[in-house]
């Protein structure tokens, strides 16, 4: 749909912000704007894309949206999985790419305070030179960016020990329709002033607000870590093997799980050389003293073996380990590039339930005959099904079979007492399948959230919720 205040705004904001900040119509790059990493064959095209370098900029753009009544579909890197930074709506892309300063590192508060463009992998670096540590590392984080990490609550591996994006966000800027900016939050370690608006922009997708400043909690760099992989027969005995390691109170700081499709993608790209025997592998790190490196391994190795792995291998040197985690960070890319389809999700079971979810996430590639891929962060029951297919994306059978099997998945998922997305969001994708996890109720209160801050549904449109029924407007 696009509004005849649309058409113009390109100029309206060129206008305002100088042209070389705006993309506009037939511009060769503003296709990309259409686009994110998501399943969908759709490509949706905005009228224009605009890339804010400053608070005032972000603002000015919304307030200009509000008054032309022009929808603005916020995005960080474009790196997201479901379609969350789609401007379904046409109207304004706002991007926050450009706005990558790192405006402080501070040791002795152990606090950073970052623009939202800023490239999570990036951060990490720099705070690590100081020997502080940056926890969250979703798998992305080499092309990902913090504002968007927010915007999602984005996990990763290390999130088993040290939890997700919103245990870090400490305080926030964030600019809102309208152009109003709010500065919410703090830089102490503990506050419980008034309510926690923080908490209630993370994870909102870009509904609530634009993010354009974080304050991040830092913490000091664990002196030594180091990496086990424990190699299976099969998920299922993988499977069983994480439940015993979760179970028996070891705590490394991942535990994840790949399996045999997943492994033999990023056989012939990694550096790393997985075992030829692995029907799945699990991948374990541990970190603190460099003394204890050595008596954490041999735990979690004996515990391996006694729970059937068929080998153990361990890696301690930096070399050794940044292999490992190149390879499973190719897992994601290689599967995408080897596919015309890749509907990927990212559920969530409480921990007791990983060994059933993983029998049942089988029983649907059984049942469906589609190929599927598992892997991801097990520890938190936080699955990667991938499901794979060479038939063309855009093909309406093709579409329905593949998302009838997501279906399937997500209520396995909610049978088991979990969650449609442990990490990557709802976004556009997962949209409409809220209500199998949500009550109307709990929907309708999020409805009346949202429209708090954004009282014309213009920011972001159509997404994280599913739209009333009797709606015609989403
Ligand atoms: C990962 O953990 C990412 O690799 C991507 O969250 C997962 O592609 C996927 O399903
Ligand atoms: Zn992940």
């Amino acid at each position: 749909m696009k509004t005849a205040t649309a058409a113009g705004i390109a100029g309206v904001l060129e206008r305002e912000l100088g042209s070389e900040a705006v993309i506009g119509p037939g511009h060769e790059r503003l296709d990309d704007y259409g686009r994110d990493e998501s399943p969908l064959p759709e490509f949706f095209p905005p009228e224009c894309a605009v890339l804010c370098q400053s608070t005032e900029q972000v603002a000015a753009v919304l307030r200009i949206c509000k008054e032309r009544q022009v929808p603005v579909t916020p995005r960080g890197a474009g790196s997201g999985m479901c379609g969350g930074a789609l401007p379904i709506k046409g109207g304004v892309v706002l991007s926050t790419e450009k706005m990558q300063r790192i405006k402080e590192i501070d040791p002795a508060d152990l606090v950073c305070v970052v623009e939202p463009g800023v490239i999570t992998g990036v951060l990490q670096e720099q705070v690590e030179a100081q020997g502080l540590f940056y926890p969250p590392d979703p798998a992305s984080l080499e092309f990902c960016s913090i504002g968007g990490n927010a915007a999602t609550n984005a996990g990763g591996p290390r999130a088993f020990k040290y939890g997700v994006t919103r245990e870090y966000v400490l305080g926030l800027e964030v600019a809102l329709m309208g152009g109003e900016v709010l500065r919410c939050g703090r830089r102490t370690a503990k506050g419980v002033t008034g309510y926690d608006l923080v908490a209630g922009f993370v994870g909102t997708e870009g509904t609530f607000g634009v993010i354009t400043e974080l304050t991040l909690k830092l913490l000091p760099k664990p002196q030594a870590a180091a990496t086990v992989l424990g190699v299976f027969a099969n998920v299922p005995a993988a499977g069983a093997a994480i439940s015993s390691l979760l179970r028996g109170g070891l705590r490394p700081r991942v535990l994840e799980l790949a399996d045999k499709t997943s492994i033999d993608h990023i056989r012939a790209k990694s550096r790393y050389r997985f075992p030829e025997n692995a029907g799945a592998i699990v991948l374990i790190e541990v970190d603190g003293d460099p003394d204890s490196m050595a008596v954490q391994m041999e735990k979690i190795g004996v515990a391996c073996d006694e729970l059937g792995a068929i080998d153990v291998l361990g890696a301690t040197e930096a070399a050794e380990r940044r292999a490992v985690w190149e390879a499973r960070r190719l897992i994601s890319p290689s599967l995408k590039a080897a596919y015309r389809v890749k509907v990927n999700e990212d559920v969530c079971v409480p921990r007791g339930r990983i060994v059933e979810m993983l029998a049942r996430v089988d029983r649907v590639s059984a049942e469906t005959g589609i190929l599927c891929a598992v892997f991801g962060h097990a520890g938190d029951g936080n699955l990667h099904v991938n499901l794979l297919s060479h038939d063309d994306p855009a093909d309406p059978a093709v579409r329905e079979k593949m998302w009838g099997a997501a279906r399937r998945v997500f209520e396995h998922t909610i049978e088991l007492g979990g969650t449609l997305s442990g990490e990557h969001g709802i976004g556009l994708t997962k949209r409409d399948y809220v209500p199998l996890e949500q009550s109307e109720q709990v929907i309708e209160w999020q409805r009346k959230w949202k429209t708090m801050w954004d009282p014309s549904g213009l920011l972001n449109p159509g997404k994280k919720l599913p739209g009333r029924k009797s709606s015609c407007s989403e």
